[in-house]
């Protein structure tokens, strides 16, 4: 395993490389270029000086997070395959660049989805948190205008205002698209890159959706074990991947996450790790990534990682906003980089005792 953490590039994000650099045991960053839009092709001059960027900063880039999935794709609207086109030359430059990860989500109109960016914990700390109790009462406009208030002044990823404007439009294209249709859209999504992902050995990553059920009605399918292994099987090429994402499947309380990375070995290329707080099944807040902060168990997700043989990235995933940090909410630098070294402490004893014990 490679330890690394999400970085958006000089411009959006509060945090430096040097700083990213600096962070014991961190060795890449998973990036993104954030100003560009759902179906525009990346060009290869970009992705090289943002890997020249990085680079000098004597960090790689260990994959993007996200190259996201247009409407269209999603949807199964007949312009899809003008995107698809995209998606296929961004993938190219991205693979003859000499990146082999990307990661992606497959969510209709809203990426994740949280009800408070800033709710206090009893030590002073801020976190992302969720009530169901919350969306069942909000229409799904509203949802944006409280996110966007609330950003710190950055935009979030997935909650980008030209997102927002189209909401209805967006609605509107999901009418007549179940769960069914939607793994159908996905199938056709990925039988149609594949080819470019073999050719240039990029492995796609879908994370999951978060929550990991359906909110306002729309259809979410990438929730839980058997729908996971189902679209495993239904492209079953190792290039079509999983980002194992514990605070996504972990939203869910029924998916056993341990397990979940044992049945999903080999395909898993990229894992987000961080810990959740239930205070019910449908309220919870983003803890610390301590196991007793929260409600997961750090150690057995760890293990199982360690015992699947995992040597892909793992990045710490949303942290609280601690210290007087002004940042992009859950992507400060001090929570995750208290993330990335106690993941890495346990991933040192986990190692040292798996090699102690075969002598
Ligand atoms: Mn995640």
């Amino acid at each position: 395993m490679e330890m690394t953490l999400r970085w958006y590039g000089s411009g959006f994000d509060t945090v430096t490389l040097k700083q990213i650099r600096q962070i014991p045991g961190v060795t890449g960053v998973i990036t993104t270029l954030y100003d560009t839009k759902p179906g525009e092709v990346w060009s290869r001059e970009r992705i090289r000086a943002l890997k020249e960027e990085v680079e000098a900063s004597g960090l790689h880039i260990a994959g993007i997070e996200s190259v996201n999935v247009h409407e269209a794709i999603k949807a199964g609207a007949s312009e899809r395959e003008a995107y698809i086109a995209n998606y296929m030359e961004t993938l190219e430059n991205l693979g003859k660049e000499g990146i082999r990860l990307v990661c992606y989500n497959f969510m209709p109109v809203f990426d994740w989805t949280r009800t408070e960016l800033a709710r206090m914990r009893p030590d002073g700390s801020s976190v992302l948190a969720y009530t169901q109790e919350a969306v069942d009462h909000l229409d799904p406009e509203k949802m944006f205008a409280s996110i966007s208030c609330d950003m710190n002044g950055s935009i979030m990823p997935g909650w980008e205002p030209e997102r927002m404007e189209h909401v209805k439009e967006q609605f509107a294209m999901y009418r007549n698209v179940d769960e069914e249709k939607l793994f159908e859209n996905l199938r056709y999504f990925l039988e149609k890159i594949m080819p470019v992902c073999d050719r240039y050995q990029i492995n796609m990553a879908i994370h999951p959706d978060d929550p990991a059920w359906s909110v306002f009605g729309l259809p979410r399918i990438i929730t839980n074990k058997k729908n996971i292994l189902r679209l495993m099987q239904m492209v079953d090429n190792p290039h079509n991947g999983v980002t194992f994402c514990s605070g996504s499947y972990g939203t869910n309380l029924d998916n056993d996450l341990p397990d979940m990375i044992r049945s999903l070995k080999g395909r898993i290329h990229f894992a987000h790790v961080r810990n959740l707080k239930f205070h019910s099944p449908t309220n919870f807040e983003e803890a610390a990534h301590l196991s007793s902060d929260g409600t997961f168990d750090m150690y057995e997700i760890m293990k199982a990682f360690y015992e699947t043989g995992y040597d892909g990235p793992i990045r710490p995933d949303h942290g609280r906003m601690i210290w007087d940090e002004i940042a992009m909410p859950g992507y400060g630098l001090y929570d995750r980089a208290l993330g990335a070294a106690y993941l890495n402490g346990l991933w040192e004893a986990i190692e040292k005792n798996a090699k102690r014990r075969q002598g």
